[in-house]
């Protein structure tokens, strides 16, 4: 069978452009640790162990210094949309979707979650600076995803 020459040369682009990507997908995943949330993302342990219902927002404090947030998204409200901490504070947020997709991001700090039903997002986070943060949908989930947000207050000691 007759393949033109630059049709071969397609082929031979898209095959090697095949081999590229999976090279690529198999380093993030072995080296980089890339990966999906899977079932160990699924549950709060120390919630679990204690008086806080999961499906509640709530913050409470572990330890000087050290907060735990659980944080329930719907469209179109985070709950709890303020948390007010001291400067200093080290903050582990657990977030979870009662309903679709969302976004989770904190200006001006490195937390930028995918908020996945069924799974628990987790980031903690270091507050050293005292101010407001705040913190936003960035995953379009509506017509309300633009009300979307809420606050870190972090005061001053
Ligand atoms: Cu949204």
């Amino acid at each position: 069978m007759h393949i033109d020459r630059h049709e071969r040369m397609w082929i031979t682009l898209s095959g090697v452009l095949l081999i590229v990507f999976a090279v690529m997908l198999g380093f993030s995943s072995a080296v980089l640790g890339v990966r999906l949330p899977g079932l160990s993302d699924q549950l709060l342990p120390t919630a679990a162990a204690g008086p806080h219902d999961i499906n509640e927002g709530w913050v409470r404090q572990l330890a000087p210094g050290r907060y735990e947030v659980n944080m329930r998204a719907r469209v179109w409200n985070f709950n709890p949309s303020e948390i007010r901490i001291p400067a200093g504070s080290t903050v582990t947020f657990y977030i979870h979707s009662e309903d679709i997709i969302h976004g989770f991001k904190i200006q001006n700090t490195t937390v930028s979650l995918m908020i996945i039903p069924g799974q628990v997002a987790k980031a903690t986070y270091t507050f050293t600076e005292p101010g407001e943060y705040l913190f936003v949908c960035h995953e379009y989930c509506g017509a309300g995803h633009h009300f979307m947000s809420g606050r870190v207050i972090v005061e001053a000691l």
